[in-house]
C-alpha cells in the first residue's frame, strides 16, 4: 500500500452513491457523472472503502495524496475504458462527491463504496467459532471402475425434476469444464467433493512459491479472498453445499450426485464465515477465476445495490466467453422493478435464476421478474454436500444457481465449443413451462437438462 498525505484534512463530510439511480443505466452506459451522487444515511459497505475508475494513473496518485488516501498499487480491474482502484480513507471523512467533483481534472472517472453482499440461502448460518485456517488439500482417490449407486440419492428430489438423470444417458460431465464456485468456500477434501475438485496444474503444492505466477502463492486448489490465504475452506456450509449440486461426485457409491457428474470445480472464497463478502474480493474472485480459464461461474450471493466496479468485472468476463450464473435473490419480490444485483445487470451472459419447489410452484421467498429473471430451478428444501464432510438440506435461490450452472456445464461437455450466450439460450428455450412460471420469469419455465441437451444438436 502506499500512503498518501494530505494538506486537506477535517472537512468532508459523507456523501454516498445512490443505487439505482445508476441501475437504470444499464451495460451501454457504464460512465458515471457526479450528478448521480446523493446523500444516503444507510449502507451495506465497507466504513472508509472506496473503489475508484480512472483514466489515468499518474494524476490520480496524485491528487490521492493531496486527499490524504492510501492507495493499493494493484488495480483491482484493468479496462479498455479506465482502470479500477481501491482506496482507504484512514481520516474517515471522505466526501465521495467532492472528490469526483474536483477528481474529474484529475482522470477520476467513479468513484463508489465498497459494498457487501450476502449468501443468499434462506437459513441463518452460524459458521465456525473460530479463523482457523482449512486443511489442507487431499489427494483424490480413485474412483470404483464401475460406476457405483450414490446412496442418498433418494433424498435430492430436483435431479428428478429437472431430468438430469434421463440426460445422463447421453452426457455426465467432463473434469475439462470448469465451474467457479464463488461462494464461502468448499470443503474440498468431501469424500463428494474430493474427485471433481479443480486442480491448478501450474502450481507446486506448499512449495511457498507462486509457480504459474498467476499472483498467488501456492494455490493449488483456488483461493480464499476473504483470509487471504491459498485455503478456500468453508467454514460456514453454504459453498459446499452450492458445489454439491452443481457437481457431488456421481457414481462413486457415496451421498449424492451433482447435476454434472463429472467437472472441475474451482473454490473461491469471497463470502466470509458470516456469508458476507466485499466488491472488492467478489471482482478478485471472478478475476481469479477467468484468468485460470473458469467456462463458468456460479454466484448464490447478490445484494440490492448498485456497484459498477462489479459490472464491468462481469462484462470483461463476457468478453472471455464466461457464463455467469446468478440466484434471483430471496425476498419474493419483482427484480424488473427492484433489482438484485448481480442478477440484475443486463448483459448477455448473465443467467438469473428463481427457486422452485417439489409442487412445481415458484418457491414463497423467490424473486422473480418476466424481463431480468430467465428461469426457475429447484432451490427448496435441497439435499447436497456440507462442510466437514457432511450433508444436509437448504433453501433458496443460492441453492438453485447451482443447479442451473450444473446444467450448464453439462452442455458444455457435451459440445465444448457451445459459447456462453448459446448456452444461456438452450437453457431458456427447453424450460418446462407452466402457469405457475407464466408472466414470473422470462422463460415461462423451469430448467430441463435433458431438454435442453437435446437442443444442442440444433446449434
Ligand atoms: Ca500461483
Ligand atoms: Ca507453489
Ligand atoms: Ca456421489
Amino acid at each position: 500500500m502506499i500512503f498518501l498525505r494530505s494538506t486537506l484534512q477535517g472537512r468532508f463530510k459523507p456523501f454516498y452513491l445512490t443505487a439505482f439511480v445508476c441501475a437504470v443505466g444499464f451495460a451501454a452506459e457504464l460512465s458515471s457523472k457526479p450528478a448521480e451522487i446523493q446523500a444516503s444515511a444507510k449502507r451495506n459497505a465497507l466504513a472508509g472503502e472506496f473503489l475508484v475508475k480512472v483514466s489515468s494513473r499518474t494524476s490520480f496518485i496524485d491528487f490521492a495524496q493531496e486527499q490524504n488516501l492510501l492507495v493499493v498499487p494493484q488495480p483491482l480491474l484493468k479496462t479498455s475504458s479506465g482502470d479500477w482502484y481501491k482506496v482507504i480513507d484512514s481520516e474517515g471523512e471522505f466526501d465521495l462527491e467532492n472528490f469526483l467533483e474536483r477528481g474529474l481534472e484529475s482522470g477520476i472517472l467513479h468513484a463508489e463504496p465498497n459494498l457487501t453482499w450476502r449468501s443468499l440461502a434462506r437459513e441463518v448460518l452460524p459458521g465456525d467459532e473460530t479463523d482457523k485456517m482449512g486443511p489442507s488439500p487431499e489427494t483424490p482417490t480413485r474412483l470404483p471402475k464401475r460406476p457405483r449407486a450414490d446412496p442418498l440419492m433418494s433424498k435430492v428430489w430436483g435431479l428428478g425434476r429437472v431430468a438430469a438423470p434421463t440426460a445422463w444417458n447421453k452426457a455426465v460431465g467432463s473434469e475439462r469444464v470448469v465451474v467457479a464456485d464463488i461462494d464461502t468456500g468448499v470443503d474440498y477434501n468431501h469424500e463428494d467433493l474430493i474427485n471433481n475438485i479443480w486442480r491448478n496444474p501450474g502450481e507446486v503444492p506448499a512449495d511457498g512459491k507462486d509457480n504459474d505466477g498467476n499472483g498467488f502463492v501456492d494455490d493449488v486448489v483456488g483461493w480464499d479472498f476473504s483470509n487471504k490465504d491459498n485455503r478456500p475452506w468453508d467454514d460456514n456450509d453454504h459453498g459446499s453445499h452450492t458445489a454439491g449440486t452443481m457437481g457431488a461426485t456421481g457414481g462413486n457409491g457415496r451421498g449424492i450426485s451433482g447435476v454434472s457428474k463429472r467437472l472441475s470445480i474451482m473454490p473461491l472464497k469471497f463470502l466470509s464465515r458470516y456469508g458476507s463478502g466485499s466488491t472488492e474480493d467478489a471482482i478478485r474472485s471472478i478475476n481469479y477465476a477467468v484468468a485460470a480459464g473458469a467456462h463458468i461461474l456460479s454466484n448464490s450471493w447478490g445484494g440490492d445495490e448498485y456497484s459498477q466496479a462489479l459490472e464491468e468485472a462481469i462484462l470483461a468476463a463476457a468478453e472471455k466467453n464466461v457464463l455467469f450464473v446468478a440466484a434471483a435473490g430471496n425476498d419474493f419480490s419483482d427484480n424488473d422493478i427492484t433489482p438484485m444485483y448481480p442478477a440484475s445487470y443486463q448483459l448477455a451472459n448473465i443467467i438469473s435464476v428463481a427457486a422452485s419447489n417439489s409442487s412445481e410452484q415458484l418457491a414463497e421467498f423467490s424473486n422473480f421478474g418476466s424481463k431480468s429473471v430467465h428461469l426457475a430451478a429447484p432451490g427448496d428444501v435441497i439435499y447436497s454436500t456440507l462442510s466437514s464432510n457432511k450433508y444436509g438440506v437448504m433453501s433458496g435461490t443460492s441453492m438453485a444457481c447451482p443447479m442451473v450452472a450444473g446444467a450448464a456445464a453439462l452442455l458444455k461437455a457435451y459440445k465444448p465449443d457451445l459459447t456462453a450466450t448459446q448456452i444461456k439460450a438452450l437453457l431458456m428455450e427447453s424450460v418446462d413451462k407452466s402457469p405457475a412460471y407464466d408472466g414470473k420469469v422470462m422463460s415461462g419455465g423451469r430448467l430441463n437438462v435433458a431438454r435442453a441437451l437435446g437442443l444442442v444438436a440444433g446449434f
